[in-house]
């Protein structure tokens, strides 16, 4: 099988590549990502003998007509994925996840091939932090950020063309993951590199938004599942029952470090800061059969620490400009 996966370089697509290696070594990989500020060359370096990498922009249809030409599935990771950048410029969001999952789309199209599209929960806005509800295949979509917004408009892209034009696609709406490789711009890996660095965790608001939180690996384990045995045209959900608040987090963070459970600062809140997100994933469980390893958040948070500790070179480079921009935007 040959398989072209945007967005290698990130942070899900990234762990998505070295994996797919482990697990199945005669899968032939080429990776396309334009290599934005939220992608890592180190995270690829070690495998570049066994894949081809291929710097250009999803939104290049040439191009992206030529790769997918020959492959035979793309899963399509390429995104702009955070909430705070869409939030002070909405346009790369606009450009890349949507018009650039058009691109996919039409290429995929013309050439016949299997789509692998990856989304997230967000896309059906949030949920009241009261209730006991969860998304499932059926819950409407209601997004209310810009980010979310261009993911939900991109899924009704897919869906378009697979009724209009028999496309074969399948989409995942993943829940908020978390392990290694992901950039220190994100919630977890921002708390931990500031506790390795001396400082504070930085908690929005009360710190009581709930997010349901997995593994990279489960969910890169599910996209395979779904790649092999998910029936053309459906959307799996794909979650492991973490639901955690926020405020959680940053106390299970502080106790490995061996610190108070208060040595952290509230900031300012998220403009719009969905509330709370749960996911239930059962027709992926039941229909293909998929069961997560990382069931034990705090273990998967353990190892993410320790990471962490032993990769300071990765993401080093990040750190001070990450903050930068947190402290312009009041984050900090
Ligand atoms: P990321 O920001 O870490 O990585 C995105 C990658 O896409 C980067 O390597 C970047 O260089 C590349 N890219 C961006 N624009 C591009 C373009 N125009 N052309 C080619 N490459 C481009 O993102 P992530 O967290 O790994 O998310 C990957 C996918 O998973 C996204 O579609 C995101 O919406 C989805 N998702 C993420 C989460 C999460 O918790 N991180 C949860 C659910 C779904
Ligand atoms: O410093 C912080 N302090 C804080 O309290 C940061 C960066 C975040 N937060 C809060 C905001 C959210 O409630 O933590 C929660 C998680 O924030 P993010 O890591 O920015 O993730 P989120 O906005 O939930 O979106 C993530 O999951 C869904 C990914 O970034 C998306 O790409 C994915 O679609």
């Amino acid at each position: 099988m040959k398989v072209l996966i945007t967005g290698g370089a990130g942070f899900i697509g990234g762990n998505f590549v070295l994996r797919s290696l482990k697990r199945f070594p005669k899968v032939k990989i080429t990776v396309l990502d334009t290599l934005t500020y939220a992608s890592n060359w180190q995270t690829l370096e070690p495998v570049l003998e066994m894949i081809t990498f291929v710097k250009g922009d999803v939104s290049d249809q040439k191009l992206v007509d030529s790769l997918v030409s020959q492959n035979d599935v793309i899963v399509h990771f390429a995104a702009e994925s955070h909430n705070d950048n869409a939030l002070s410029e909405p346009w790369p969001f606009v450009y890349t996840n949507v018009i650039g999952t058009i691109t996919i789309l039409q290429a995929v199209r013309l050439h016949g091939k299997h789509l692998h599209h990856i989304s997230t929960d967000e896309v059906y806005g949030d949920l009241s932090l009261e209730s006991h509800q969860r998304f499932d295949e059926f819950t409407a979509y209601f997004p209310s950020s810009p980010y979310s917004a261009s993911k939900a408009s991109s899924d009704h892209f897919v869906r378009s063309w697979c009724r209009s034009y028999g496309v074969n696609a399948t989409i995942s709406t993943s829940s908020n993951n978390y392990g290694p490789h992901q950039h220190v711009e994100k919630f977890i890996p921002r708390q931990i590199t500031n506790l390795l660095d001396g400082q504070r965790p930085k908690l929005y608001g009360t710190g009581t938004n709930v997010r349901d939180w997995i593994h990279v690996n489960d969910h890169n384990d599910a996209v395979w599942n779904i790649i092999k045995r998910g029936q053309k045209g459906s959307t799996y959900l794909v979650g492991v029952d973490g639901e955690l608040s926020n405020i959680t987090i940053v106390r299970m963070l502080l106790e490995i470090f061996g610190l108070q459970l208060d040595d952290f600062d509230h900031v300012k809140d998220r403009a719009g800061h969905d509330r709370r997100y749960a996911v239930d994933a059962t027709r992926l469980r039941t229909e293909l059969g998929w069961t997560p390893r990382y069931a034990e958040f705090h273990v998967g948070l353990e190892e993410t620490v320790a990471w962490y500790a032993a990769n300071e070179t990765w993401w080093r480079a990040s750190k001070e400009t990450t903050e930068a921009r947190y402290s312009r935007t009041g984050h900090a």
